[in-house]
């Protein structure tokens, strides 16, 4: 996702099919309510168009990486940070929020976003703000425009030069342990650029956050949630906790298989250029008779996005709008095209209303068909809370997680055998049995959960939190890796590099990664109400596809944006509050499972 000055979040309304109650607020008519209400119009009407015109000069050089471009991402976001964090403004908004009680509920969430957005660039500061965002639009530069490399060449060339998707082909494709060590050192080349940027930004984004009270910039993004430090790594390591006996059950059974394919010896902790993911966050490939890859032989990219744009509208969404076919960046460039892009996937809010993109590099393969469900995830939401209704200030998620939530959501229900027997990508002697088709789907949410809540959300704490010297760094971040993930380097790991830094968010959402995690746990609390209570099918083989109410549910929840307070969202959606539950459910078969295929073998890491 990207929504960078403008903290957009949400009103509420009721949906057919999900009574979300109005909190019985009186209405305020005092002074101070009607002083504050003027003051958020100004200042929309200020923060609006600059936030525009930003996230223009950050699309074009995220879809064009060149100095110039970069350059003009910086002098545009420097205008809007001056605008969202002027002095005028904190000291307004405080004085406004200091008598809370004299104003209704959509206001002083207003007030809240207004203030949280202007923590990240606080006026008090203007040479730190400033510094910070030519930090931020450098380090994006160069981790747009970096072109990784298979095999080097004479003097410093590049004999084999290579994109993201090639060496996630190679990581997907290859059985040749030396080949994929190779694609998994070149992916961890762009470290080696990195790392100044992040030194930079380390100390930057804590200036900045401290600036405004927080005790460090991973404080001030999980503010977000309403929530404390100590509170948000209570909730992951909790989480951590309860689906780890599933973990361990998937890391012996993984490992075992690793060492069979690779004719090894069983490691204790997985090699990770055994793992056909960059950061070992998804283990892939490894159930047998689960890839889909073959299904999407001869489909195109632009049949992938319509197929997800389709989910969506079987649920009563409407089209996705033509501007964002026309202003989006879906595929790889051209061959022999020299223009450089961001290769991670993302969705944005250009203009807070129906100017909403996509970039991705969609190929027909079964990772692009998921990534494209869940970057339409953010777009419907967007669309579903620019309405007048939403102030701008409240256009966002009920909380980032939610916003995550829902494209995951999308990509697991397009996952289910029903759903892809329907739309005739599945045939019948496809199909997976369910054993296998839930290992393969604890290989994706399960796997994740120890990388997200564990090694991510830990390490970005500790950068930020602690203020983690770089030169530790490379030793922290594999620590954390072992522990959570059980995942070890082929070798030892060069002090020069940052191999954090290759993970896009350390550098371009810091200290968010959390939401993830959160949003795995979301998307099956979701998941099961709409299963269980809405279409009253299993939750492992439940079609959504054509149901108008499961539609009225989740655009229940999406057009309120965040005016609703999260947690009471959650708690009125799905009868709960969020937590492990549902997932731990829903993957339950799979714990005897384990402990069978497991039987006798050497689990210890
Ligand atoms: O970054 C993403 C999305 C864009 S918000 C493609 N995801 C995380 C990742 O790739 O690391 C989706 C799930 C995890
Ligand atoms: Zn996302």
């Amino acid at each position: 996702m990207r929504q960078r000055f403008w903290v957009l979040s949400a009103i509420l309304l009721s949906a057919a099919g999900l009574v979300l109650a109005q909190p019985t607020a009186p209405r305020k008519n005092t002074a101070a309510e009607r002083v504050a209400r003027a003051f958020l119009e100004t200042m929309t009407d200020v923060l609006k168009p600059t936030a525009r015109v930003a996230a223009e000069a950050a699309w074009v050089a995220a879809t064009d990486v060149t100095p110039e471009h970069t350059g003009a991402r910086a002098g545009a976001e420097k205008v809007a940070a001056a605008l969202s964090g002027s002095r005028l403004l904190i000291e307004r908004t405080r004085a406004f929020l200091d008598k809370e009680g004299d104003l209704t509920e959509p206001t002083a969430r207003q007030l809240r976003k207004l203030l949280l957005g202007a923590a990240e660039n606080p006026g008090t500061i203007p040479d730190v703000v400033s510094r910070r965002v030519e930090a931020e639009a450098k380090q994006s530069g160069i981790l747009d425009g970096y072109t990784f490399c298979l095999r080097p060449g004479r003097s410093g060339t590049c004999a084999r030069p290579a994109s993201a998707n090639d060496i996630d082909g190679v990581l997907r494709k290859s059985r040749n342990l030396p080949e994929r060590l190779q694609a998994w050192q070149a992916s961890k080349e762009i470290g080696g650029p990195l790392k100044p940027g992040l030194v930079e930004l380390q100390t930057l984004r804590n200036r900045v956050a401290r600036e405004m009270g927080y005790s460090s910039f991973f404080a001030l993004q999980v503010a977000d949630y309403g929530m404390t430090v100590a509170e948000m790594m209570a909730l992951l390591d909790a989480t951590l906790e309860t689906t780890k006996p599933l973990y361990d059950g998937l890391h012996c059974w993984a490992k075992y298989t690793l060492g069979a394919r690779y004719h090894k010896p069983v490691p204790r902790l997985i090699p990770a250029h055994w793992l056909d993911n960059r950061w070992a966050q998804a283990w892939p490939g490894l159930v047998e008779g689960t890839t889909l890859d073959p299904l999407f032989k001869d489909k195109t990219g632009p049949s992938i996005i319509r197929s997800a744009e389709d989910f969506y509208v079987s649920l009563g969404f409407p089209r996705l709008p033509g501007s964002f076919w026309e202003k989006s960046d879906l595929y790889p460039p051209a061959k022999g095209s020299t223009r450089k892009k961001n290769s991670h996937a993302s969705a944005w809010h250009i203009d807070g209303e129906t100017d909403v993109r996509s970039l991705m590099s969609v190929e027909p393969n079964a990772q692009w068909f998921g990534t494209a469900h869940h970057e339409l995830g953010h777009i419907y939401y967007y669309l579903s809370y620019a309405v007048p209704d939403v102030p701008y200030l409240l256009r966002a998620g009920a909380n980032r997680a939610f916003h995550e939530a829902i494209g995951e959501l999308a990509k697991l229900a397009s996952q289910q055998t029903p759903y892809l027997k329907r739309i005739g990508l599945m045939r019948g002697q496809d199909a997976p049995n369910a054993t296998q088709w839930l290992m393969e789907s604890a290989m994706e949410s399960i796997v994740f959960l120890p990388w997200s809540a564990g090694t991510m959300s830990h390490f970005e704490r500790d950068l930020y939190e602690d203020a983690l010297p770089s030169a530790e760094w490379q030793d922290r971040w594999w620590q954390h890796v072992a522990r959570y993930q059980g995942v070890e380097p082929p070798g030892p790991r060069p002090a020069g590099l940052c191999d954090a830094c290759t993970k896009t968010h350390i550098n371009d959402d810091a200290a968010q990664y959390y939401d993830y995690a959160l949003a795995t746990l979301i998307k099956f609390q979701l998941h099961r109400h709409i299963c269980a209570k809405i279409l009253k099918q299993d939750v492992r083989s439940c079609d959504y596809a054509g149901s108008d109410a499961v539609g009225k549910f989740l655009r229940g929840i999406l057009k309120v944006g965040a005016m609703r307070d999260w947690r009471a969202l959650i708690r009125e959606a799905t009868g709960e509050d969020i937590g492990p539950g549902a997932l731990m459910e829903f993957y339950q078969p799979l714990q005897d499972e384990l402990d069978r295929r497991n039987a006798g073998k050497d689990c210890s890491r």
